[in-house]
């Protein structure tokens, strides 16, 4: 059988990162597309130069045209402009908007079957957006974010238990912003539901409000550390279990920014929420009962997105 062939749309840091990650895991073979000549072909020399001495199989081409990745079975979108210091995630949306729609018509144009996983920022105006540059079907478009957030809130939660990362589930919903919702009588470690592990004094209440704090404010401290962009070796790996849940029909239940038509009462916005991710791509979206607390935390994080998508729809009116 042919391998998948994987595009990543924007060759920077994440783009980057993702190719060197596909190469390791041998997903497919990697199209690494931007619009800076020389990045995305010396990356990819690179990477595949590394190929000898890890002993994966997989080639790499970088293109400056579109053309080069038809046929594609997925595509990761990182093209844009990250943050820096001082900036919202917000303060990128008139730039990255307008490489979505560059982005979604080279997809709408090569690759329309592909499994679309988007990444830039802010992140759940721009996965909306460019589903409708793109014209491809919802399901087959998404948005990673929640399972970043999550990773950075199973790596706090068991810094603080000092137990193995392997055995601590969480599940980070709603908008990627600093609302952003941390969910904590679904998050465990080993089963055992955070609020039980309170009771049981394995922490205390303030110690676990700090690190929800902390995992909504994730992504600005590394922007803080970095000073000259952001995150992108935790970013790529998240995008990477979504790709390989599609490429290898796992069937993950991973929280991703994904499209709601009236679930949640949320409708015609991407947000994220529990997925099932499989060959067909979203195949089933996962509605939680919240209760009244959380249920506040996420309509204030849907209304931060309500509010970018109107800013979308202002700067380009054929979105709404
Ligand atoms: P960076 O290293 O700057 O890479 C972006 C690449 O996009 C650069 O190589 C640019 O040349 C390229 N590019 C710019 N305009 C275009 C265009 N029109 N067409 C094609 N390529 C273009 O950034 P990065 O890789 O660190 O981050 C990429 C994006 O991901 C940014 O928007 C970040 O804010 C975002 N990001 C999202 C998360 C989430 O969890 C959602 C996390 C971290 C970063």
């Amino acid at each position: 059988m042919a391998r998948s062939k994987i595009a990543l749309i924007g060759s920077g840091m994440i783009g980057g990162t993702l190719a060197h990650l596909i190469g390791l895991k041998e997903l497919g073979d990697v199209v690494l597309f931007d619009i800076a000549e020389g990045i995305p072909q010396g990356k990819g020399l690179d990477i595949a130069q590394s190929s000898t001495v890890e002993g994966f199989d997989a080639s790499y081409v970088g293109i400056n045209d579109y053309v080069g990745i038809e046929g594609a079975d997925v595509c990761i979108v990182t093209a844009g402009v990250p943050r820096k210091p001082g900036m919202s995630r917000d303060d990128l949306l008139g730039i990255n908007l307008k490489v979505m729609e560059q982005v979604g018509a080279g997809i709408r144009k090569y690759a329309p079957n592909a499994f679309v996983i988007c990444i830039t920022n802010p992140l759940d105006a721009m996965v909306w957006a460019l589903q409708k540059f793109s014209g491809l079907p919802k399901s087959q478009v998404v948005g990673m974010a929640g399972v970043l957030d999550s990773a950075r809130f199973r790596y706090f939660l068991s810094e603080e238990f000092k137990v193995s990362v392997e055995d601590v589930g969480a599940m980070t919903l709603g908008g990627h912003g600093d609302d952003m919702v941390p969910m904590v009588r679904y998050s465990t470690v080993a089963g055992i539901p955070l609020p039980d592990l309170v009771k049981m004094g394995w922490t205390s209440q303030e110690k676990l409000d700090a690190i929800v704090e902390r995992t909504r404010k994730g992504g600005g401290e590394i922007v803080g550390l970095l000073k000259t962009g952001s995150a992108y070796y935790a970013p790529a790996a998240s995008a990477i279990a979504m790709a390989e849940s599609y490429l290898k029909d796992k069937k993950r239940v991973l929280p991703c920014a994904a499209y709601l038509s009236g679930q949640y009462g949320v409708k015609d916005m991407y947000v994220g929420v529990p997925v099932v991710i499989g060959a067909g791509g979203v195949e089933r979206i996962i509605e939680l009962d919240f209760n009244k607390a959380e249920q506040a935390m996420f309509e204030k994080s849907v209304a931060a997105v309500k509010g970018l998508c109107e800013a979308c729809e202002g700067i380009a009116p054929s979105l709404k």
